[in-house]
């Protein structure tokens, strides 16, 4: 049985991968850390270590004694919050990322996930069914550092033959953990306030069209991904991953269909242009055909699940 680490489980995809990863292996075998508390369901689940990522030390500590093999790295600072900081985004970004990989070419771990993003793409990328293979020029330091991330996890496989995996995560949606300092967020946010107060503003263009995903088809991606035969992964920067694609006014829709006074206002910041250097769309061909992904979850029953699970969660 293989001993997990999650870092960055307090985040919005690490929060969800801890409990699935714990209900899947066994709670002990799953040690949550973060920099930052973790929700009670994680603490109280399972072994949860306080832990900064920029301290190497102190992380390859923790991968000793607890006998570590498997290392999901999920800290990360998002597009938004990276436009802001983008010197201590890349900082976060890189070297955390470069400290698992050389601890993985040491022989300290055996296995790595790292997310990449659909921030990868820039400007110049074809914008629908956006393919594995394309021009990549990021515009944002987001994705210069995924970009950079990707090509140093490739290089750390063919040089050194370390077992690193990872996807390009599209815009994703939950419930239990809110997300924060992404561009995608509005798709988040725009649940709380319409349960809470009927209407939402929203700092993206009413058309601006971008992938999506809800989050147990991103966990069972990742954990899907982790768990192939190590043969049949064949990219090792990063798998394009899709599911649905719509707009804040689509959202907004079918948000609608439930809550009929809903309305929605665009005040569009700089995240726009952010989301306007993003695919609207993308090819995941490669991922379906190597490992057998396939999403569940359409734009109708996510919204369900969406708006019943945060009016329980709001009382
Ligand atoms: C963001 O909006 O920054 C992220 C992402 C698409 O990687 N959700």
């Amino acid at each position: 049985m293989s001993k997990i680490i999650v870092i960055g489980a307090s985040g919005q995809i690490g929060s969800d991968l801890t409990l699935e990863l714990r209900n899947r292996f066994g709670s002990d075998n799953v040690l949550a850390s973060d920099i930052k508390n973790a929700t009670d369901e994680v603490t109280s689940g399972g072994p949860f270590e306080t832990l900064d990522v920029m301290d190497e030390k102190k992380v390859s500590d923790t991968l000793n004694k607890h006998n570590i093999d498997t290392v999901y790295l999920l800290a990360a600072m998002l597009s938004g919050s990276a436009e802001k900081n983008p010197k201590k985004a890349w900082d976060l970004n890189m070297k955390s990322l470069l400290s698992l990989l050389d601890m993985a070419k040491d022989g300290i771990i055996k296995k790595l996930f790292w997310p990449s993003s659909i921030a990868v793409f820039g400007p110049t990328t074809p914008k629908k069914n956006t393919p594995q293979l394309t021009i990549m020029e990021p515009s944002t330091v987001y994705g210069i550092s995924k970009l950079a991330g990707e090509r140093w996890c490739e290089y750390y496989f063919k040089k050194y033959g370390v077992d690193v995996r990872g996807v390009r995560y599209p815009g994703l949606i939950s419930y239990k953990t809110e997300a924060g300092g992404g561009t995608t967020d509005y798709a988040v946010e725009i649940f709380y306030e319409a349960i809470r107060h009927s209407r939402y503003e929203c700092f993206l263009e009413e058309n601006t069209t971008l992938p999506m995903m809800f989050m147990p088809d991103a966990i069972n991606a990742t954990i899907d991904l982790v768990e192939a035969p190590a043969e049949k992964v064949k990219i090792r920067s990063s798998y394009n991953l899709s599911a649905v694609s719509f707009s804040p006014k689509e959202l907004a829709g079918e948000i609608k269909k439930h809550i009929p006074e809903f309305t929605i206002s665009y005040k569009p910041d700089f995240r726009q242009q952010i989301a306007e250097s993003w695919p609207g769309s993308i090819n995941d061909d490669e991922a379906r055909k190597d490992w057998g992904w396939k999403y569940e979850y359409d734009l109708e029953k996510m919204t369900d699940i969406m708006l019943r699970e945060i009016k329980k969660k709001l009382g």
